[in-house]
């Protein structure tokens, strides 16, 4: 069993991934290559994430740096970073990233290996240019046929995940991880750039005190939500940052709902199955905690192609139950 290292002995991602494999003797090390890749991707994220306001206050996004080359815009660069990484990792066979339109299909046989990765890799675009927290989201699946990737080894259910994370580029950088045995927090400690767990077994409490979600939206919601939303205000306090890491962040470690549900206006939703739904979804129920589109286990969603959308409901159980019940009513 892991324990939290104290400060001559401390946990690092990479050390808690690999016990995790040596736990599992059917394990090849892959996953913990794998997992090499994405954590690189958000150390490299998280140091542009806070150049990003500078770089802005210069005046130099759009146009060109220093050296004359053009800037990239934050979420265009954090894409081309992890599709870097995941390809070099050699771990990777197929790719579906909500910057591109088609998923990647990892050709060369020499560069492939056996997981399908789905990522945000910058999510809460509209918090980018105020310096709010933003974050990386990311699903992980085991393809089928090693020797034929293809597009049905994204199109399938979120029961088959087989890990799923995110990262939050906040007031401090942490990575959310679960490999299917619970939930864990790492810390990034810019000192010595590794990740340190912070949150063992993170386990969401049954209820909690807050609820989250763009009531901006209330007049196109269907009834049950809106019967929801009118009975969760009259004893809890609202928090809506509009990025999803950092809302689902805070019901994570305080408990509480977070709702983006699909209504009159966005009829399926806004949030992506693949790389928004399905991770948060599956880093909840390891927490002990529920996601639901109102009236299904988001989990139990199969989207109809790779950037489909659902509405969804998360959080404490005995919370995400009262939401069901206005559903069921
Ligand atoms: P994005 O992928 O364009 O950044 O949109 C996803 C974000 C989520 O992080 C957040 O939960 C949601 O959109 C907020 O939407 P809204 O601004 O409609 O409340
Ligand atoms: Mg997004």
């Amino acid at each position: 069993a892991i324990k939290v290292g104290t400060g001559e002995d401390l946990v690092t991602l990479t050390r808690w991934v690999i016990a995790q494999q040596q736990e599992a003797p059917e394990a090849t090390g892959d996953l913990t290559l794998l997992l090499t890749a994405i954590q690189f991707g958000c150390k490299f994220v998280a140091s542009k994430v806070k150049q990003a306001g500078l770089v802005n206050l210069l005046g130099l996004t759009g146009t060109a740096n220093v050296q004359g080359e053009d800037v990239k815009k934050l979420d265009v660069l954090a894409n081309d970073i992890f599709r870097n990484a995941l390809i070099a990792s050699g771990k990777a066979c197929l790719l579906v990233s909500e910057e591109d339109e088609n998923a990647m299909i990892i050709e060369n046989p020499d560069q492939r290996g056996k997981y399908v990765v789905t990522f945000d890799p910058l999510d809460g675009s509209s918090n980018i240019d105020c310096g709010v927290s933003i974050g990386t989201i990311f699903g992980i699946f085991k393809v089928k046929d090693e020797s034929n990737p293809n597009i049905s080894d994204c199109i399938r259910s979120g029961r088959e995940l087989i890990a799923a994370g995110y990262c939050m580029y906040g007031s401090y950088c942490e990575m959310i991880l679960s490999v299917g045995n619970g939930v864990n927090g790492f810390t990034l400690d810019p000192s010595i750039g590794e990740f340190i767990m912070t949150h063992p077994k993170i386990s969401l409490p049954p209820r909690g005190k807050i609820y989250s979600i763009n009531e901006g939206n209330y007049k196109y919601f269907d009834e049950p939500s809106k019967k929801y939303v009118d009975q969760v205000k009259q004893k809890y306090s609202a928090r809506y940052v509009g990025s999803m890491v950092s809302d689902i962040h805070r019901t994570l470690l305080y408990g509480g709902i977070f709702g983006y549900p699909a209504d009159s206006k966005s009829k399926k939703g806004k949030l992506r199955i693949l790389y928004e739904v399905f991770p948060m979804a599956f880093l909840i129920e390891q927490a002990g905690g529920k996601a639901t589109t109102g009236t299904m286990n988001c989990l139990d969603l199969v989207p109809e192609h790779i950037h489909d959308r659902s509405g969804i409901w998360l959080g404490s159980k005995e919370d995400v139950e009262d939401l069901e019940a206005c559903y069921k009513a």
